[in-house]
C-alpha cells in the first residue's frame, strides 16, 4: 500500500531488523498502567498500539504487575512526587528508567506519563538501545499552543492544505476521528493547548450553539492533554450581546463578559482561555473607546476570575496611517503598558517586527517588557515562504529567533530565556506556532511540511534542541531508516530554509512579495491599499543603493534594541549580512566582507539560490530506493515548481534591481552574449 502520509511520524510500521525487534520484544512482554487518570489510560493506549505495531505482536496492557512474574514489562505510573527533571514544568515531565527487569516511565500528571511513553516510542521508532535507558525531561515552556486561523465557513486564512478540519456543521453530534488523531500527534510533541478558530474572530463562536461544538472537541482533546482556548472577537458584547458598545471600562461591557466566561466554564471546564487580535488590521478593539491594550486584556484577565484561565493579548498592530516605520509600531504601544498588565496575561509577540518574512531580526519588543511574560508566535504555515509548494524546514527558521540574543540583562539574554521567563521570572510562558494543517489526507500538503509542525512541538519542549537533530528524528520516523538517505535528506532539509532566503529576499531584503496573496515576487509594488502593504516601502531601492536605513540617520528603529546590538547592527562593516538591508540603505558598489559589491553579492545569491533548488532536486531523487513511491513522487514534483518558482524570483529581483543599479549581471551568472 502507498503510504498516504495521513499517520504523519506516529507510523509504527513493524521493524524490519530481527535481533532489534526481539530485544524490544523482551523488554515488553506486558505495560502497567496503574491509576485513574484518564490521560494515563490514554497514554497505556498509546503505548500499546505503538508497540503492537512496531512488534508486530500484541501488548496486553495490565492494572499492576503479577507478584512474582518473571516477565519484563512497562510501568506507567503517576506520581505527584516524581522525580522528573531539575528545569522545566515539572508538572508535564517525565523520567524513563530501566529498573530492574522492567522500563518504568514516571511522571507527576498523566500528562507528563503520556509525553514519556511518546519518548519511549521515539526510541524505538528510530532504532535506540532500551536496556540502560536513563532520560528525563521536563518543558521549558509551560504553554505550548497551536493557533489555528480557521474560519467558522471552513476556509482557513493563510492555509495551504485545503479547509478547515473542523467540521462545524457536524459537530457536536458527529466526531470525526480525525479530531483524535490530531490530538495523538500534537500530544505526541508535547502540544497541550490548541486555539481553534481565527484570530480574525468571528463572535459565531461564543454563541450557546457554537459553545456545544467547541465543548464536543475539547471533549476529544482531554485525554491527551490539550486544552482549548478560543479567539475572541472584541464587539462580541455588541454584535452577540445586543449591548450598544464594546468599551472595556464599561460595567454592562465588562458584566457580559464575566456572564460569558463562566457560560464558557460550565461548558468546558478546563477551557484554556483567550487569545486576542484588537486593534489591528481593522479588527476592532478598546482604542476604538479611548483605551489601551492593557484595559482590554486586564479586562478579560478579570472575566476569568478564579478559573485557570489565561489571555494571550497578541501585539501584532499597526497604524493604518502611520508615516513612521511599520518595524516600531508594536513597540511603540506597548512597551509604555509594560508593568500594567494583570498575572493572567500574557502578549503573543511575532518572532520579527514586520510579519513572518522569511527572515527577520529578533523583535525588539522581546527583553524590552520584563515585567509581562511574552508569547513567542511563530508561523508554521508558509505564507511567505512558498505556501505548501517549497520546501522549506522551519526549525533553523524558530531557533535563529530563540537563539538571538537581546543583550537586554548583558550577553546571553537569549529570547529563548525571554519566552520561557526565566530571564525575568515569570511564573508562566507560553509559545504559539500558526497551524499549517488542513483536511488534505497528509495534513499538510507539503509532505515536507509535517516536519515543521513537529519541529515546532520539539523546539516548544526543548529549544536545546537542535535543527538537524530533530529532522534526524522525523525523518527516521516518517520517511526512512536508511542511514545514508536519512543523512541526506537531514542535509537538504537543514539547508532549505537559507536556500529560500537566497532566492527570495536575500542580504535582509524584505516584503518584496506578491500583493495580498503573498506568494512569488513583486517588488515594483508601489501601489497598495496602505504604503506599508507595497514593496518599495520596504526596500527602497535608488540609484544610489538598496534597503531600509534605520539607523539615527534613518527611521531610528535600531535604537529599539539594547546598545550591544545596535552596536553590532548599527554599523554596516559589522551587520551581519543577513540583516544588513533590513537596517542599512548599501550602495550598489560598495564593497561587502564577501569580496564582493553589494550588487554582485545580491546577484550572486538569487543565482546559487535558485541552483541550490537544482541540489535539492538531485539530493532528493538519490533517496528514491529508500523513500516510499506516492511520497517520493509528490516531493519530486513540488520541487519542480520550487526550481521553477525560484528562477521566477531571481529573474524578476534581479531584472527590477538592475533597473537602479544599472550594473551588469557579472560573471558566471551573466547570461551569454
Ligand atoms: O501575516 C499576516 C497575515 C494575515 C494575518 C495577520 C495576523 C490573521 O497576512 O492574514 O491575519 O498577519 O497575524 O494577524
Amino acid at each position: 500500500l502507498a503510504d498516504d502520509g495521513y499517520r504523519l511520524w506516529l507510523k509504527y510500521d513493524p521493524i524490519t531488523d530481527v535481533a532489534q525487534r526481539n530485544a524490544y520484544r523482551q523488554a515488553a512482554q506486558y505495560i502497567a498502567a496503574d491509576g485513574s487518570s484518564i490521560v494515563l489510560k490514554t497514554a497505556a493506549k498509546e503505548l500499546q498500539r505503538g508497540l503492537q505495531g512496531l512488534l508486530g505482536q500484541p501488548v496486553p496492557v495490565v492494572a499492576k504487575v503479577e507478584s512474582g512474574s518473571t516477565k519484563r514489562g512497562i510501568l506507567l505510573i503517576v506520581s505527584p512526587t516524581a522525580n522528573v527533571s531539575v528545569t522545566g514544568h515539572s508538572q508535564d515531565g517525565y523520567r524513563i528508567l530501566a529498573q530492574g527487569r522492567n522500563l518504568v516511565v514516571t511522571g507527576r500528571s498523566g500528562a507528563g506519563v503520556l509525553y514519556g511513553v511518546f519518548a519511549l516510542l521515539r526510541e524505538l521508532q528510530t532504532g535506540q538501545p532500551v536496556s540502560n535507558l536513563a532520560q528525563a525531561s521536563s518543558p521549558r515552556i509551560q504553554y505550548r499552543l497551536l493557533n489555528h486561523w480557521d474560519n467558522p465557513n471552513g476556509t482557513v486564512e493563510r492555509g495551504y492544505a485545503g479547509s478547515s478540519i473542523w467540521k462545524w456543521y457536524e459537530l457536536p453530534n458527529n466526531l470525526d476521528p480525525r479530531y483524535t488523531d490530531y490530538a495523538r500527534a500534537n500530544a505526541s510533541i508535547g502540544i497541550n493547548g490548541v486555539a481553534i478558530n481565527n484570530v480574525n474572530a468571528s463572535a459565531r463562536y461564543l454563541t450557546p450553539e457554537y459553545l456545544q461544538k467547541v465543548k464536543a472537541l475539547a471533549g476529544v482533546f482531554r485525554p491527551y492533554g490539550i486544552r482549548v482556548y478560543l479567539s475572541v472577537f472584541w464587539a462580541a458584547p455588541k454584535v452577540i450581546g445586543g449591548l450598544k458598545t464594546s468599551d472595556p471600562l464599561d460595567p454592562q461591557v465588562k458584566q457580559w463578559w464575566a456572564a460569558k466566561t463562566e457560560e464558557i466554564y460550565k461548558v468546558i471546564p478546563d477551557f484554556g482561555g483567550f487569545l486576542v487580535k484588537a486593534n489591528s488590521e481593522g479588527e476592532p478593539g478598546p482604542q476604538d473607546y479611548g483605551r489601551n491594550h492593557a484595559d482590554g486584556a486586564n479586562m478579560l484577565a478579570d472575566a476569568l476570575g478564579q478559573h485557570d484561565g489565561i489571555v494571550m493579548w497578541r501585539a501584532f498592530v499597526y497604524k493604518a496611517n502611520s508615516n513612521g516605520d511599520r518595524f516600531k509600531e508594536a513597540y511603540e504601544e506597548f512597551k509604555p503598558l509594560d508593568g500594567k498588565f494583570l498575572p493572567k496575561v500574557l502578549v503573543q509577540v511575532k518572532n520579527g517586527p514586520i510579519d513572518f518574512q522569511a527572515r527577520e531580526p529578533f523583535h525588539p519588543l522581546f527583553g524590552a517588557m520584563p515585567k509581562t511574560p511574552l508569547v513567542l508566535e511563530v508561523q508554521i504555515t508558509q505564507e511567505y515562504l512558498g505556501f505548501a509548494t517549497h520546501l522549506v524546514y522551519l526549525a533553523p527558521l524558530f531557533k535563529e529567533c530563540l537563539d538571538s540574543d537581546t543583550q537586554t540583562k548583558g550577553p546571553g539574554s537569549m529570547v529563548a530565556k525571554v519566552v520561557d521567563g526565566s530571564l525575568d521570572q515569570h511564573r508562566i510562558s507560553g509559545i504559539a506556532g500558526v497551524a499549517n494543517i488542513g483536511s488534505d489526507r497528509n495534513w499538510t500538503g507539503h509532505p515536507m511540511g509535517q516536519a515543521n509542525w513537529y519541529a515546532f512541538g520539539r523546539l516548544a519542549w526543548d529549544y536545546h534542541l537542535t535543527s538537524a537533530a530533530i529532522a534526524t528524528e522525523w525523518a527516521k520516523m516518517t520517511l526512512t531508516r536508511e542511514p545514508k538517505a536519512v543523512a541526506t535528506i537531514v542535509d537538504m532539509m537543514d539547508k532549505s530554509r537559507d536556500i529560500y532566503v537566497r532566492y527570495t529576499t536575500p542580504l535582509g531584503l524584505h516584503h518584496i512579495m506578491g500583493e495580498s496573496i503573498h506568494y512569488g515576487p513583486q517588488p515594483w509594488l508601489a501601489k497598495a491599499g496602505r504604503p506599508d502593504w507595497t514593496a518599495v516601502y520596504y526596500h527602497k531601492a535608488d540609484s544610489l543603493g538598496l534597503g531600509f536605513n534605520r539607523t539615527a540617520t534613518g527611521s531610528n528603529a535600531l535604537a529599539l534594541y539594547s546598545p550591544g546590538v545596535q552596536k553590532q547592527w548599527g554599523d554596516p562593516k559589522t551587520c551581519p549580512l543577513n540583516y544588513l538591508l533590513w537596517f542599512h540603505h548599501v550602495g550598489w558598489k560598495q564593497p561587502l566582507p564577501t569580496g564582493r559589491t553589494l550588487w554582485n553579492e545580491l546577484v550572486t545569491r538569487y543565482y546559487t539560490g535558485a541552483d541550490s533548488v537544482t541540489w535539492m532536486q538531485q539530493r532528493w531523487a538519490s533517496v528514491k530506493p529508500a523513500v516510499d513511491p506516492a511520497v517520493h513522487a509528490d516531493v519530486t514534483a513540488r520541487l519542480q515548481i520550487q526550481r521553477q518558482e525560484a528562477l521566477w524570483w531571481r529573474d524578476a529581483c534581479v531584472l527590477y534591481f538592475q533597473t537602479y543599479s544599472r550594473q551588469p549581471i557579472p560573471a558566471p551568472f551573466a547570461p551569454p552574449t
